[in-house]
């Protein structure tokens, strides 16, 4: 089954046994059963090793979210001290453990000013599904309960359930499920490179803000309980707002009194040079969500961070907010969150994002703006988005789109060095902890990876 001219027999018993008992997420299943997995056996920094001993440079920090990078022993050590001491207990019936009550404490102190209050859950998911029920009540407690629609955007990622996947405006995420729920409407998203035209991207950011504006009013603002989006689209494409964007959003929000809701789940904890995303852009939301880099991924856990009018309300209702998962507030998923913001701290590691090493980054990809397949390079701190493109004057897209990204995806593989593809634009977000050679050896990489795709243009049915 595999791939490879020998592979070992431990590779041959688990990509069999995988083919026969494990269905994976977001995956071709019969598509699947064809290929062999690659299987990942252990990491350190940024590298991953898989089953054939091959290093691979993880430009994506596993999905958006090992920032502290891999092999940290003091984040093993922090849960194996607390399963030790503690493993579970659960914060329902007035009760607690120490690590969410200090976790709350430590996140309240690097949040923006008044997001002080934290509801824990295990996954992005999760937290956004947690998002949409604390609004609504929210909105029964002022005595509007008719505001309870959600205003979301074309490109959005925000998870799985179903409502956090009504909130996605990933088209394909909608119809194998009967979404959106009713409730949940798009808009346009600010995505210059496509739908700019001959616009500047501050004026298109303006416009494209301006389209939540119509959709309130074409809803009725009494109708509308929150505007909910990513700082800078990941899973939808690494879409960068132009910087006219935000402030306009949130200015409209104010206006119409709707909550203005920031997705953190990719941005949070560092990526974008900042502790959250909106602070890059110079806003201040009225909740936020926050998971991946909180724990680095050790161990799930999300949370959603409440502002003071959100959390006052909920505080003053008197009767019980019924919702809750069995393990909000897991102590050993805290403990190890816990930890990870006292490396960030120790490590400062935020600044060095801002200064160093997300410069020098954004400057090593920018480079890449010269390869006869790239339109557009667009990113913050450490993120990176490359589209590639069939015309870099008309800006036009491969057609079919999502082939070229394929095959770039693939020659990464092959090549040692892990990124991602949307449609055709292709997606870095490797740890925070990732070094000035570690940068140079992803980028080396993937231009060699450009050039193998350009030379496969003609075999895949495409012209450049
Ligand atoms: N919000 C955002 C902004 C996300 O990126 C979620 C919410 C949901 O989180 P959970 O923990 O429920 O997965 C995410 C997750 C990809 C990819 O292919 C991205 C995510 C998850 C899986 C795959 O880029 N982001």
């Amino acid at each position: 089954m595999s791939t490879r001219a020998n592979p070992r027999p431990e590779t041959l018993r688990w990509q069999e046994l995988d083919h026969r008992h494990h269905l994976h997420p977001f995956t071709d299943y019969k598509d699947m059963l064809a290929k062999a997995s690659r299987i990942i056996v252990k990491a350190e920094g940024v590298y991953l090793w898989d089953s054939e001993g091959e290093r691979l440079i993880d430009g994506m920090a596993g999905l958006w979210c090992v920032n502290m990078g891999y092999g940290r022993k003091e984040l093993a050590e922090a849960a194996y001290r607390q399963m030790l001491e503690l493993p579970y207990y659960n914060t329902f019936f007035q009760t607690a453990t120490p690590p969410p009550i200090e976790l709350g404490k430590a996140i309240a102190e690097v949040t923006p000013k008044g997001l002080d209050h934290v509801f824990y859950a295990n996954s992005g998911s999760e937290a956004n599904d947690s998002v949409v029920k604390i609004v609504r009540y929210f909105w029964k407690l002022q005595g509007k309960p008719d505001k309870s629609i959600f205003i979301s955007r074309e490109f959005g990622y925000h998870g799985v359930t179903m409502a956090a996947a009504s909130l996605s405006g990933l088209k394909p995420m909608h119809p194998q499920f009967g979404l959106p729920l009713p409730g949940f409407a798009h808009i346009e998203t600010a995505y210059w490179w496509r739908q700019g035209g001959d616009m500047t991207p501050e004026d298109y950011g303006l416009k494209a803000a301006r389209a939540l504006e119509a959709k309130i009013l074409e809803l009725g603002p009494e109708r509308v309980a929150a505007f909910i989006g990513e700082p800078i689209h990941g899973a939808g494409g690494l879409i960068v707002p132009p910087m006219s964007y935000w402030p306009e959003i949130e200015r409209i929000c104010r206006k119409y009194d709707v909550l203005l809701i920031s997705d953190e789940v990719i941005c949070g904890f560092g990526r974008t040079g900042n502790w959250f995303g909106c602070q890059t852009f110079g806003v201040t939301p009225d909740l936020m969500t926050v998971a991946k880099g909180l724990s680095s991924g050790y161990l799930p856990i999300s949370a959603v961070v409440l502002g003071p009018r959100v959390a006052d309300a909920l505080n003053r209702a008197g009767e019980e907010f019924v919702h809750g998962f069995t393990y909000s507030g897991h102590p050993t998923a805290c403990a190890v969150a816990l930890e990870n913001i006292r490396l960030m701290h120790a490590e400062t590691i935020v600044e060095r994002v801002r200064n160093v090493i997300g410069p020098y980054f954004q400057k090593k990809f920018a480079a890449l703006a010269d390869h006869p397949l790239v339109g557009e390079v667009r990113g913050k701190g450490l993120l990176c988005g490359i589209e590639l493109t069939a015309d870099k004057k008309t800006r036009r897209n491969f057609d079919p789109e999502g082939k070229v990204g394929l095959a770039c995806r693939n020659h990464c593989f092959r090549n040692g060095l892990i990124m991602r593809a949307t449609r055709d634009t292709m997606l870095a977000s490797p740890p925070l902890i990732i070094k000035e050679s570690e940068v140079d050896e992803m980028v080396a990489k993937f231009r060699t990876c450009l050039d193998l795709t350009l030379k496969d243009l003609p075999t895949i049915g495409l012209k450049s």
